[in-house]
């Protein structure tokens, strides 16, 4: 029996990384005085790698042979992370980033019905709490039985381990439960830990490999603005994603 929602954040719930994560990246890189510039396609590569501790090292790494790293380089990227963190939150308070459509709809009729919501990211914790707070509602966090975020487990998606530990926080079976992804590597977390996913595509994610998906659609769609399923033999139906669809397609 279905009793439990488990959402990603980032892609999922909002739109984040191209004009939040990436902007506050760069903004971080600017107050330090690097020359690092993250344009909007070289982000898309950036995000095979999930946290952004992560995300900078492999940067490095990657594409910039020419820099020196000092010594303390790990505390670097830390304190990059940390004033990456301010950047964001502080768009999010501005209220910067929406959620995306369908979102407080579907969240809104789960509460109601007494499902129990939670989310799984790779994000910091507090970017999603201020993003609840800011798009969703005051009381955005509270709607949330257990907020699995960042650091929290060592392996980031597509390890499943973000996934395991929210269920073992809620004493919930995966067949008790639902995840939403936009990503391959959180569909990879997600399905590694036995749990049944919706994907809702985004511009960096659309060409991803969501095989092993329960359904992949544009978005959960809105009364007036149906979503469009782009994965196998119901791809082109329209639709808007409520409980009783995602009841029947949970089986
Ligand atoms: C999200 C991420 C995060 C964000 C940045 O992936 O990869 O790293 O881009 O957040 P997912 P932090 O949606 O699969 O959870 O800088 O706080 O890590
Ligand atoms: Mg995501």
């Amino acid at each position: 029996m279905l009793r439990a929602l488990l959402f990603d954040v980032d892609g999922t719930l909002a739109d984040t990384e191209r004009d939040g994560h990436r902007v506050a990246f760069n903004a971080a890189f600017r107050e330090f005085g690097l020359d690092w510039q993250w344009d909007v396609p070289l982000y898309g590569q950036l995000l095979a790698v999930t946290g952004g501790k992560e995300r900078m090292k492999y940067y490095v790494d990657r594409f910039r042979p020419d820099y020196t790293r000092p010594e303390d380089f790990d505390d670097l990227v830390a304190q990059l992370h940390k004033a990456k963190t301010v950047h964001y939150t502080r768009m999010l308070a501005e209220g910067g980033i929406p959620l995306r459509p369908g979102v407080k709809r579907l969240l809104t009729e789960a509460r109601e019905a007494g499902l129990i919501l939670g989310v799984a990211t790779t994000t910091t914790p507090e970017n999603v709490t201020e993003l609840l707070r800011h798009s969703l509602a005051e009381d955005g966090p509270e709607w949330f039985a257990v907020i699995a975020a960042g650091d929290i487990v060592p392996a980031k998606k597509p390890a499943p381990d973000i996934y395991t530990w929210a269920m073992e926080n809620l004493g919930l079976a995966a067949d008790e439960c639902l995840a939403f992804e936009d990503s391959e590597n959180g569909i990879r977390a997600s399905l590694g830990a036995g749990l049944k996913t919706v994907i809702t595509v985004n511009d960096y994610t659309r060409a991803h490999d969501f095989t092993g998906a329960l359904a992949v659609l544009s978005d959960l769609g809105e009364p007036n603005s149906p979503y469009t399923r782009l994965d196998g033999a119901g791809a082109g139906e329209q639709g808007m994603l409520d409980l009783a669809r995602l009841r029947a397609w949970f089986g």
